[in-house]
């Protein structure tokens, strides 16, 4: 029987991609720039059966894009029904990209159980169809995401030992997100009046993210990270029906982190389709960081993660 089990770890991107060029293939408007969480994992185990069945989390599921991507493959490759298992340390569904490192994880098991001989490109392709932000999670360190023609293209900006950054997770929810971020971001597309602007200005903001991680330059990444994160936000206010996923914890937090920064501290904020809030800073301050947001009404808890780096093989049969 062929088998294999994979962990990945899920991104966050400091310059955002919401919205997509081509629905079909999955190919985002932008390009995007993201950090990869080490200390948060999704792993994923997947065998060949009789019946296809995906088990996230302990519970059986009926997920379309799973289900879609599985049929995908299948039909490509050729391959009979599999089981997926698949469980992350950290709440799914919540603004934590889950789908991000469980596509990642899923693509390597899988292309590693039924020996499908993909390129690290080609796995990333794999992985982007499920979800476009699944790509960055194939690499570890600083990644780039950048549309092409009828693709797109991933790299490692910078490797995960070569920038002592830690991020500290504000858990602000025990809820799962309202609306999931591949509706949410085809309705900004179709109905803000700012989306134009939103993607004008996101290439901008890539090529000065992209710069100040080549240079290391903490001040110049934490200016363009939040600025993305905001203008993100503000779409999302700006669609129609309005996509709002912050609470009253999530800028609590995000008051904190401009004080801490007032006061010489490195650290900066960016949050994702959810209300969690997250921390980036020098490794170094990251216990006084994650001490101040832990004091919060509405903060149920404080994950600190350092940088993480690629998906990895656990075991094959
Ligand atoms: C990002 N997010 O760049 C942005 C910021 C969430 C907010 O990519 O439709 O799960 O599966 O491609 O990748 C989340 O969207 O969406 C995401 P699909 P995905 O990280």
């Amino acid at each position: 029987m062929r088998a294999a089990t994979a962990y990945a770890h899920p991104n966050i991107a400091l310059v955002k991609y919401w919205g997509k060029r081509n629905d079909e293939l999955n190919i985002p408007a932008t390009p995007s720039l993201a950090l990869t969480l080490g200390d948060l994992r999704t792993t994923t185990h997947v065998e060949e059966t009789t019946s296809s069945v995906v088990v996230l989390d302990d519970e059986r599921v009926d997920d379309n894009k799973i289900n879609g991507w599985l049929a995908q493959l299948r039909r490509q490759f050729d391959l009979p029904h599999i089981r997926i298992e698949s469980s992350s340390n950290f709440p799914a569904n919540s603004g934590l990209a889950s789908s991000a490192s469980g596509f990642a994880a899923l693509t390597l098991a899988t292309s590693t159980a039924f020996e499908l001989d993909l390129s690290l490109q080609e796995q990333c392709d794999w992985a982007r169809r499920g979800s476009a932000s699944a790509a960055r999670s194939l690499h570890g360190g600083f990644v780039t995401l950048e549309p092409r023609e009828n693709t797109c293209r991933v790299s490692q900006i910078l490797h995960e030992n070569e920038w002592d950054l830690s991020v500290a997770v504000a858990i602000t929810s025990d809820r799962s997100k309202s609306t999931g971020s591949t509706i949410g971001m085809t309705a900004s597309r179709d109905t803000s009046p700012f989306y134009e602007a939103w993607t004008r200005t996101t290439i901008d903001a890539f090529g000065l993210g992209l710069s100040a991680v080549q240079n290391k330059d903490f001040p110049a990444l934490a200016q363009v990270a939040e600025a993305s994160c905001r203008h993100m936000h503000a779409l999302m206010l700006s669609t129609e029906p309005s996509l709002i996923y912050w609470n009253a914890a999530t800028l609590h937090c995000i008051e904190a982190v401009e004080r801490m920064r007032a006061g010489g501290i490195n650290v900066f904020y960016t949050i994702d389709a959810g209300s969690h809030v997250k921390a980036v800073c020098e490794s170094d301050a990251v216990n006084e960081v994650s001490d101040r947001l832990r004091q919060f009404e509405g903060v149920h808890g404080v994950v600190v993660s350092s940088i993480g780096g690629p998906a990895q093989l656990v075991s094959e049969r």
